[in-house]
């Protein structure tokens, strides 16, 4: 462990449970994942690591990073009162790779990032998750609460597949893929520009589907079923 602005460095051996304690002032705690696949468990209370030391109990902190570094590493996180960022690192894109599943309990809004792999998902009644350098990505609601997938004010390709459980589906904003899992409603935002928007249901699919075209620009929104 170490600690920025004091050349502290503290070699761990034998620890049962750490705990972090930032006590005042503006902390950020940084967990490090090694090369090898990770599988961490985040929330604004403790970064378990697999098989490995993780921080148990952290408090006072002010903001939380995940690097998971190389191999393809899965992170498992449940937002709160503190901004959770995680960074997938290598591999970088392809259909395997980094893995983030967030957990929620409330409404939850996707926003595309700028990079592939980055975005942010706002937490109703939490902080947000953000991401970078993760290839796959799902959401597990409780099954009474809505996501919405806000686009871009430029044209967006936005399609929404239905999967086998009633309330499962996949939603690709400009071929970033998310499942959701368990949400009564989606709302698809597509804003300015022309956007083009598919849904594909199936029989006994029971999710709202909301679509809001927004603004368009030259030929218009175009939904597709
Ligand atoms: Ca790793
Ligand atoms: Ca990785
Ligand atoms: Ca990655
Ligand atoms: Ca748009």
């Amino acid at each position: 462990m170490s600690k920025a602005g004091i050349n502290l460095v503290a070699n761990l051996s034998g620890v049962g449970a750490l705990t972090v304690n930032g006590v005042s002032g503006d902390d950020t705690l940084t967990v490090q994942g090694t090369t090898a696949p990770d599988a961490f468990t985040i929330s604004p209370t403790a970064v378990l690591l697999s098989t490995l030391q993780g921080v148990d109990m952290l408090s006072n902190i002010d903001a939380l990073t995940v690097y998971g570094d190389a191999g393809a590493d899965t992170f498992s996180v449940t937002p709160g009162a503190i901004p959770i960022r995680v960074v997938g690192d290598a591999p970088l894109g392809g259909a395997t790779g980094d893995s983030l599943l967030l957990n929620v309990t409330t409404a939850v809004t996707f926003h595309l990032g700028l990079q592939a792999g980055a975005g942010r998902f706002d937490v109703a009644a939490a902080q947000p998750v953000t991401f970078e350098q993760m290839e796959q990505l799902a959401v597990d609601g409780d099954g009474n609460d809505g996501v919405t997938v806000n686009g871009t004010p430029g044209a967006d390709a936005f399609a929404l597949t239905a999967l086998l459980a009633p309330d499962d589906f996949t939603v690709s904003l400009n071929g970033a893929t998310v499942t959701y899992t368990d949400f009564a409603s989606a709302t698809l935002e597509g804003f300015d520009g022309d956007d083009a928007f598919t849904v594909a249901p199936l029989a006994g699919f029971t999710t709202d589907v909301i679509i809001h075209g927004g603004n368009q620009t030259a030929g218009g929104d175009t939904l597709h079923v």
